[in-house]
């Protein structure tokens, strides 16, 4: 299915404004420079509609989407900046945190990693913290054209260790050249109970 008409909805930097709950809702997370534009925009199948940066910019706020009136993209702000003041960590936590555990009809959280890179603590405390809300997410490893096939596979292994998520709930993706976008993709549409 692709989409005809997507709307900017409106953008949050205090939970506070949060809009009031209504449609369907699917968020993606990730570190600063993971992909997470590039894999909004894959899914919706636009080209610049989120924000591509090839310099990793500051995003402090959440920003909706609303999809043929059918469900709305939730932009979640990135996290894991280099030097950020404990203020703006601290904001983006009470932000992101608000918006996770507020009761609303989150259908899927989509998680995104840089395949290439390990887990640390920040990813972890983020996990565990996922873990707990109780919610439906898949994670996604994405940027894999960087990797070859061997390479792959091991980072795989090694993320397969850490997410506490089965096998078939973790996608290896590429922006770049669409691999993996297609499953990731009908992932979401049916959390969202629309078809492919
Ligand atoms: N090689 C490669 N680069 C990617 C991929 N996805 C995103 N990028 C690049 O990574 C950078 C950050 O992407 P962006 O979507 O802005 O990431 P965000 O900060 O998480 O929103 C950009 O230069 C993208 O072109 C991918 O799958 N493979
Ligand atoms: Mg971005």
């Amino acid at each position: 299915m692709s989409f005809r008409e997507i709307q900017f909805v409106k953008s949050v930097v205090k939970p506070e404004d949060l809009p009031v709950p209504g449609l369907p809702e699917v968020a993606f997370l990730g570190r600063s420079n993971v992909g997470k534009s590039s894999l909004i925009n894959a899914f919706l199948g636009r080209k610049k509609l989120a924000r591509v940066s090839s310099t990793p910019g500051f995003t402090r706020a959440l920003n909706f989407f609303r999809v043929d009136h059918r469900f709305l993209v939730v932009d979640l702000p990135g996290y894991g900046f280099a030097r950020v003041p404990p203020k703006v960590q601290r904001a983006w936590k009470r932000l992101v945190e608000g918006y996770l555990s507020a009761a609303r009809p989150l259908r899927l959280l989509i998680l995104i990693f840089d395949l290439r890179r390990r887990a640390d603590e920040l990813d972890r405390g983020l996990l565990e913290y996922v873990e707990s809300l109780g919610r439906p997410y898949i994670a996604v490893l994405n940027k894999i054209d960087k990797l070859s096939r061997n390479e792959r596979l091991k980072a795989r292994a090694e993320w397969l260790s850490v997410l506490s998520l089965p096998e078939e709930e973790i996608f290896l993706t590429s922006c770049r050249t669409g691999e993996g976008i297609p499953a990731v993709r009908s992932r979401i549409l049916s959390a969202l109970g629309l078809r492919a």
